[in-house]
């Protein structure tokens, strides 16, 4: 079966036949470049008329009692469960990933929607003691307005549904801009929330909106003051525009940026996990996770032994289509990200780094897409191209003696989404989750740094972009607190002990 025929019998199984037939705009796919689909783009007055309709959805949905909000996702998580299976072919064929991550990607959703049901009960706020006789303070929560959204390709509909779910149980409507490189997944995850929309019932028009288009599109989510909240993925230069231009109106942004996450390996680690937790982490969706490992710090007693199991694992990594049964890697997404790879193995081998693997696969068999043999890098030091995050299964390797330095090369980076150390070690263990520890928002030990579960927070420090999104409390960025101060006394004595009598 061609990805073109499997791209069609999947749109009919969403009902997009024709809609995503008919546009001006081709989606090809990264396995073999083909042509998926044509689908039509909306323009600046399009995304204008969307933030209207949100904002007008909004007026109504805020008003709808929490655990309500919560059925309507309880819903879309079962129209998950039925369609996991397509869904998860389609996020495949878009994004190039293999299936058991396309089918892990909505496995994530579903887990996301379970996680925001329970949550549309418990959007607690505090009671606070009130210095005051006869007064009571609290706090309460209260949805926050029109929620943009811009996703990335590698997590076309899990990032996305990390911040739907959340948003309508804390009350807001959803205007969302995916990736240009990954409409058709966004298509269908808007005709499975259509299909909970209709089951629901008396919900209100306009809950959820796509953008399909250029980044204009984002660009006008970004600085339209009727949208309280952009949440954005992507590159650390991406949010590097969006941050100033949403403060500027004093919006809120919600921003996961580039990674360039290490894990450390100690003499004393199990050096079978550490080599099966990096191979996953470093190559798995080829490399294009914002968690996925970039740099390895080995300790130099067992560099030796760890690299070449390394290079072994990676020498036998089946390389190929990612709907193929066995198949561990895929293609990158596209030529832009092959050219960026080789540049990046260039300038480390220039910076004295010793490349393995890297090259092009695949070629004569699909000459318009770009699978790559994922590439092992022994640097002499952390020069500027390992600081650099490069989209591409590249993986540095750094030697280190002790186990302060490894902390300071694993931190001296400027992103800080997520790291780990394999030991088995307590005091390493420890030290690495301190304060004077790793300085990323997720650190683990003894597994690798993706692969995140909903029910955490998720995001990370420094260039990263600092915002926090999926589980924990990242659901209050979702809405907006007051503190209430109710005097149920008769008379009216005044804070910090202030007379003012008239
Ligand atoms: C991303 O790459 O943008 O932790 C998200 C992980 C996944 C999410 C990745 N749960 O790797």
């Amino acid at each position: 079966m061609t990805t073109t025929s499997i791209a069609t019998r999947l749109l009919d199984h969403f009902g997009l036949g024709a809609a995503a037939q008919t546009g001006d705009w081709p989606v090809r796919s990264p396995i073999d470049g083909a042509t998926l689909a044509q689908v039509r783009t909306h323009g600046l007055a399009d995304a204008d008329a969307a933030i209207t309709r949100a904002q007008q959805a909004f007026e109504a949905w805020r008003s709808v009692p929490a655990p309500r909000r919560g059925e309507l996702i309880r819903l879309l998580g079962e129209a998950l469960r039925q369609d996991k299976q397509a869904l998860g072919e389609l996020v495949s064929l878009e994004t190039g990933k293999i299936l058991s991550e396309g089918l892990g990607e909505v496995q994530e959703m579903i887990d996301i929607c379970d996680f925001a049901v329970g949550l549309s009960r418990q959007l607690h706020g505090l009671t606070i003691a009130s210095e005051r006789p006869g007064h009571r303070m609290m706090e309460t929560w209260h949805p926050l307005g029109v929620v943009g959204v811009i996703s990335a390709f590698n997590f076309p509909a899990a990032v996305w549904s990390w911040n739907f779910a959340l948003a309508i149980v804390c009350g807001n409507p959803v205007v969302w801009k995916p990736s240009e490189k990954t409409p058709l997944t966004a298509l269908a995850c808007q005709a499975l929330f259509e299909r909970a929309a209709q089951r629901f019932g008396d919900a209100p028009q306009d809950l959820s909106q796509l953008l399909v288009g250029a980044r204009e599109l984002g660009e006008r989510l970004v600085d339209d003051h009727r949208v309280a909240l952009v949440s954005a993925t992507g590159s650390t230069r991406m949010g590097r525009e969006v941050a100033p231009r949403v403060a500027q109106r004093f919006g809120r942004s919600l921003l996961e940026l580039g990674g360039n996450n290490a894990v450390i390996v100690t003499p004393s680690a199990d050096l079978d996990l550490a080599v099966r937790g990096i191979a996953f982490a470093a190559v798995g969706t080829c490399g294009q996770r914002c968690t996925t490992t970039r740099r390895l710090i080995v300790h130099e007693g067992v560099r030796e032994a760890l690299v070449a199991r390394l290079k072994k694992a990676y020498a036998g990594l089946p390389v190929g289509h990612p709907l193929e049964a066995g198949t561990l890697v895929g293609p990158l997404i596209d030529g832009a990200s092959f050219e960026a790879m080789q540049a990046a193995l260039r300038l480390a081998a220039a910076e004295g780094g010793r490349v393995t693997g890297g090259e092009r696969l695949l070629q004569a068999e699909h000459p318009q897409a770009y699978y790559v043999r994922p590439a092992i890098v022994e640097m002499p030091a952390q020069t500027d191209t390992v600081r650099r995050e490069t989209f591409a299964p590249i993986l540095y390797v750094l030697g280190y003696t002790d186990f302060d330095e490894a902390l300071r090369l694993q931190n001296d980076v400027p992103q800080g989404l997520s790291s780990a150390v394999f030991t088995n070690d307590l005091r390493e263990a420890e030290t690495f989750l301190s304060a004077s520890g790793s300085d990323c928002g997720i650190a683990n030990v003894n597994i690798g740094t993706s692969g995140a579960e909903i029910g955490g927070a998720f995001g990370g420090e420094k260039e990263t972009g600092g915002g926090r999104e999926s589980g924990s409390d990242a659901w209050r960025n979702y809405m907006r607190r007051a503190t209430n101060t109710v005097n149920y006394s008769r008379a009216l004595p005044l804070a910090q002990g202030v007379r003012f009598d008239v």
